[in-house]
């Protein structure tokens, strides 16, 4: 038995990096991980005989997302354009809360810059660094996206068309992923890269992921969620333990809201999301 880790999944391939640094295509023992869904940025166990490599086992998850599924990442890059398609401040914060609920760092990534007047943009990172993200724009220089990624596994989420793709292209000379004209006629489907994959850059790994259209929220504990947004890390407790900052008395969250020192944009969207969540009971989980 060999350790490896899954760099890349299409249907029911999966290419492995083992310990030793090689790429093989494995297969899935179907005992493996019993209901386990393998996952890129898996830790596996893979068994060879001949030509044949097989997963044995997916070792536990540190943390993993559905949208994009991948596993055992550091950081989030939540990729989102200026321009075509329009920034919406929504999707980011809905990324935002998604990715904390799972312990995963998030990084804030504004493309298509060259697309909009310089105040927008800055309008943008304000609102963001403010509330203590960090921020990059599709012009951090290398120096500087190095320190982000070096010895890090990050991945990239983001709507499709937002330009992950072409981001990570342009981080590597080598790299030539496909990327596409967002086309909102044509009906040829606007999603470029179909499979999750990670690749190695500027010491790190960082994986390229599709596009989606959709963010479920059904099985988010909302109790849970509503100590996980960063925005809410205030070191002030509210009166009650397990406060949901919506109408509860002794509120800190609302409190801070309402005088201005947290964002109201953040706290709307966590509102609208709250009721989308808890739709999936304990033991259904
Ligand atoms: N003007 C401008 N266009 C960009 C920029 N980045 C990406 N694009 C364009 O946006 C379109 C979509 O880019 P992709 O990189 O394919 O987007 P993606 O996020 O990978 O999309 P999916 O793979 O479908 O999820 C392409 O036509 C790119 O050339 C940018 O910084 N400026
Ligand atoms: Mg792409
Ligand atoms: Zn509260």
């Amino acid at each position: 038995m060999m350790k490896a880790r899954i760099i890349r999944i299409i249907s029911n391939r999966f290419t492995v990096l083992t310990e030793n640094g090689e790429r093989k295509v494995a297969v899935l023992r179907k005992k493996a991980g019993r209901a386990m869904v393998p996952y890129v940025g898996d830790d596996v166990l893979v068994s060879e005989n001949g030509s044949d490599v097989t997963i044995e086992k997916i070792e536990d998850r540190k943390n993993c997302l559905n949208r994009p599924s991948i596993a055992n990442v550091d950081q989030a890059l939540i990729v989102m354009s200026v321009k075509e398609p329009d920034f919406s401040y929504t999707l980011v914060d809905r990324l935002i809360f998604l990715i904390s609920y799972e312990n995963i760092t998030p990084v804030i990534l504004l493309t298509k810059t060259d697309l909009a007047e310089e105040e927008e943009t800055e309008k943008i990172r304000k609102e963001y660094e403010t509330s203590g993200y960090k921020v990059l724009t599709n012009r951090a220089k290398e120096e500087e996206m190095r320190g982000v990624l070096s010895g890090k596994v990050t991945v990239l989420c983001g709507q499709s068309g937002v330009g992950k793709s072409t981001y990570l292209n342009g981080l590597d000379p080598n790299f030539d992923l496909p990327t596409q004209p967002i086309s909102y006629a044509l009906g040829r489907g606007k999603h470029t890269t179909r499979h999750t994959e990670l690749y190695e850059v500027l010491g790190g790994w960082i994986a390229d992921t599709p596009g989606f259209s959709s963010l479920d929220f059904a099985p988010v504990v909302s109790k849970k969620l509503a100590k996980c947004v960063p925005d809410f890390q205030i070191g002030e407790s509210c009166r009650f333990e397990d406060c949901r900052h919506i109408k509860e008395p002794g509120c800190k969250v609302r409190e801070k809201v309402e005088s201005g020192v947290l964002s109201k944009i953040r706290y709307e969207d966590y509102l609208e999301v709250i009721p989308l969540c808890d739709q999936i009971k304990e033991w259904e989980r």
